[in-house]
């Protein structure tokens, strides 16, 4: 029919493949060729029957995602799938579809305009959309309820995860699962249809599982409230479930309008527009430029974890769930046991859980062996190491793996904030030498910081971003400076937390404020959970690095000297229950007051407002140094660092990208304010000042020739 789609027949079946690698999105000719195929096939005296089937690894992955830009730009790009749906619904043949790999978003709606659907088990289904800030725009909120029910069909879109197709099977969204070859077994299916002969089913005339629009009231509230707390931030997610309650008050063409109008408004919105920067920059921050297409990566068949601590455990079950046998070295056998117990906790909750089972688990465990020596690290990989944040440490047990592993193995360190390239030269291999900086707890956040050293050679640098793709993480190649990309920003976010304390803002006002602007958590909880002592340690090793005269926040220290670390040491910002509730605590107020009275602090009134600013534009104003000098390769890499490492908003895109949807003159002259008031922390980035006064986005800034890092 084109390019993109072909018709063949089989006997009296056709049969519509579409060929639109990698993923048979809905791009511009892929409908057409569908609508086409289906209306040839039609008119064909000698076809009973039609499939529909995706060529390659996938069926359709839903619409092509890279017309929305043009779209809400007004540079062309459109999305047409209606003419196409109501062609294959309304077709007098029977219209099978089958389904492997990923029916998503525009996909299952185009399944569902199909007459019946079969499925590999392996395929997966799902309306994804809200976790790009939109809602199905093709029928998907009207068609789904009446397949699988209204409860299934919110529970999908206003959530967005994918069902695996045997759950499918029992949804009704799926006819059969299809054991082998999948296309004869589709052809098959479409033959007994044929066979049976009737009207095809349309499902839009389906209306088994819509009752009367009554019943919903309660439900409709009740899962819009579950929404708002789950789904913080994201209009779309209401609005699906609003264009499904459409469905069971209006006929089908009107419930189809109103979907229409709403898709409109989410695709529109700043939040989709953030959802898909972030969407696309997962898969751009993959790309290294510079880095050759056909470096050679070294195999990673075994590991070995230095330290069985916080994240010496989370980093060794990252490689046992992707398959790979770990040594778990401690240096005693007490801090062993303990490392390992955390990790069988760890599973053992996820067992509970139904995430998988007891066997699993029991494999899992399996490939973990627990040793005191450095016995078999001539047989690993790489080593991942996880010691205690010093260098002095780093440097001798640097010193120790490069006597007994081979030439051939990369040496990664887990450290927050130390010089990779000064604990590299404790090692006569600093090539293999490179940063892995994973997030507590390691085994549950999704980003992993790859700090490149001036040595680390490309094959291990192409190996560690492959690496993160197997231990399904998302790896972000970043520069070697004190804190890297993620740290480095994240010590003036925190830096104004404390001092806004110290100027009179309650601790749980300011944790609200951010929780408020959609951060996962505050800055003081989080401080809590990582353990104030971290940070604490850090500024102990850098006292020498202080900006004379510089106003740095005491607080943190002070709770430190009293032994308050956090949830670790059952106090902090917050004390902490037996079961880990915080509670605002008065002896932290007493700290703070102490600190007011030595620094002459008035305490003061401080609103929502200034609070997001000073912590957020810090954020902003740190990232613009880093992208300046190269630390980070693009500014959506410092997006996705937040967003996968620090619980920042995905519908605010990142510090980078909600700065330019803010406007970088308004930053810029927020920053400028608070550099006037607050002193020399807050003197604007030159990038920052450069891009204000220009007119520019960060999104749109590169390096030019000779600024490389
Ligand atoms: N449109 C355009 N490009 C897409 C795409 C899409 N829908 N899906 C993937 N790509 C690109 C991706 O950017 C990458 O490009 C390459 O394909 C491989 O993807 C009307 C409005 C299917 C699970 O949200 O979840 O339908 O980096 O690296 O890990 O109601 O891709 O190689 O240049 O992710 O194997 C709804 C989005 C759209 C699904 C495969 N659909 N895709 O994962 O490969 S909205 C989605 C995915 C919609 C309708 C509405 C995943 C995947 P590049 P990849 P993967
Ligand atoms: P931790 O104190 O929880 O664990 C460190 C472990 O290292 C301890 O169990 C200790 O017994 C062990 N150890 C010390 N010397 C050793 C040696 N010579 N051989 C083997 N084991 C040894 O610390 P942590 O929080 O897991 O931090 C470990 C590293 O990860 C540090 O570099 C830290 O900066 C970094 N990091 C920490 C976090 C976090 O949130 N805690 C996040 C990212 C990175």
């Amino acid at each position: 029919m084109n390019d993109l789609v072909s018709l063949t027949r089989q006997d009296e079946i056709a049969v519509i493949t579409i060929n639109n690698p990698p993923v048979n999105a809905l791009s511009p000719g892929v409908p057409e060729g569908i609508k086409a195929s289906v209306e040839a096939a039609q008119q064909d005296p000698a076809v009973k029957g039609i499939v529909l089937i995706g060529g390659g690894r996938t069926f359709i992955a839903g619409a092509d995602i890279k017309e929305f830009g043009k779209i809400t730009s007004g540079k062309g790009g459109r999305l047409s799938l209606h003419p196409v749906l109501e062609t294959m619904e309304n077709c007098p043949k029977p219209l099978v579809v089958a389904i492997h790999g990923t029916a998503f978003g525009g996909g299952l709606e185009t399944a569902m305009a199909g007459h019946y659907r079969v499925a590999v088990a392996t395929a997966q289904v799902g309306q994804p959309e809200v976790k790009l800030g939109i809602i199905p725009g093709a029928g998907g909120t009207q068609r789904l309820p009446r397949l699988a029910g209204v409860a299934t069909a919110v529970q999908m879109c206003a959530y967005g995860d994918p069902v695996p197709a045997p759950k499918a099977l029992e949804y009704g969204i799926v006819d059969k699962i299809v054991e082998g070859d999948l296309l004869a077994g589709a052809i098959a299916f479409c033959r007994e249809i044929v066979a049976k002969g009737g009207p095809p089913r349309k499902t839009s005339e389906l209306s088994g599982k819509l009752s009367d629009s009554g019943v919903y009231d309660f439900f409709f509230e009740a899962a819009r409230s579950e929404a708002r707390k789950k789904q913080r931030g994201i209009p779309a997610a209401q609005a699906a479930i609003d264009a499904i309650e459409a469905a069971t008050r209006l006929p089908f063409a009107e419930g189809i309008k109103r979907e229409a109008e709403l898709f409109q408004q989410c695709l529109f919105s700043d939040q989709s527009k953030a959802m898909i920067h972030a969407f696309f920059g997962e898969r751009e921050v993959a790309k290294i430029p510079g880095l050759p297409k056909e470096v050679q990566l070294y195999p990673i068949r075994r590991a070995a974890v230095l330290g069985a601590g916080t994240m010496g455990g989370g980093i060794a079950m990252n490689y046992v769930n992707a398959g790979i046998p770990v040594l778990l070295k401690e240096r005693s056998q007490e801090d062993l046991d303990r490392g390992l117990n955390t990790i069988r906790k760890n599973y053992a909750n996820s067992v509970k859980k139904g995430r998988f089972s007891q066997p699993v688990m029991d494999q899992r465990m399996a490939l973990i062996t627990p040793t005191l020596t450095y016995d078999g690290f001539d047989q690993v990989d790489i080593v991942a190491e996880a010691v205690f944040e010093g260098m002095a440490l780093k440097k001798e047990v640097f010193a120790e793996l490069d006597k007994v592993v081979r030439p051939d193995c990369i040496l990664a360190s887990n450290t927050s904030t130390l010089n990779i390239d000064e604990i590299a030269s404790a090692s006569s291999r600093p090539h293999m030498v490179i940063g892995h900086h994973f997030f507590s707890p390691a085994n549950v956040m999704r980003l992993l910081e790859i700090v490149r050293g001036k040595a680390s050679s490309n094959e291990v640098i192409a190996t560690s971003m492959d690496l993160a793709r197997r231990l399904k993480k998302v790896g972000v190649l970043v520069g070697n400076c004190m804190g890297f990309c993620g740290n480095r920003m994240f010590g003036p976010y925190r830096r104004e937390a404390q001092l806004l304390a110290e100027e009179g803002a309650a601790v749980d006002a300011i944790d609200a404020a951010l929780y408020e602007f959609g951060m996962a958590m505050g800055p003081m909880a989080t401080g809590d959970l990582a353990g104030l002592d971290v940070g604490w340690r850090i500024r102990k090793e850098y006292k020498h690095l202080e900006i004379p005269g510089a106003n740095y926040p005491d607080a943190e220290d002070q709770l430190c000297e009293m032994g308050r670390y956090g949830q670790k040491t059952g106090a902090g910002w917050y004390r902490y229950d037996e079961n880990r509730k915080r509670h605002m605590d008065p002896e932290v107020d007493k700290v703070l007051e102490e600190i007011r009275k030595k620094k002459g602090i008035q305490k003061r009134e401080i609103g929502k407002e200034e609070i997001v600013d000073r912590l957020i534009y810090a954020l902003v104003n740190e990232g613009a140094r880093i992208l300046e000098e190269g630390i980070a390769l693009r500014a959506v890499d410092i997006d996705i660092i937040y967003l996968a490492g620090y619980g920042f908003p995905a519908h605010k895109g990142g510090p980078m990208w909600y700065a330019d949807t803010v406007g970088l003159k308004k930053v810029y002259d927020r920053v400028v304010e608070f550099h006037q008031r607050l002193g020399r922390f807050w003197e604007p980035a030159p990038l920052l000042k450069k891009l204000a006064e220009s007119g520019g986005k960060f999104a749109e800034w590169t390096r030019t020739k000779g600024q490389e890092a």
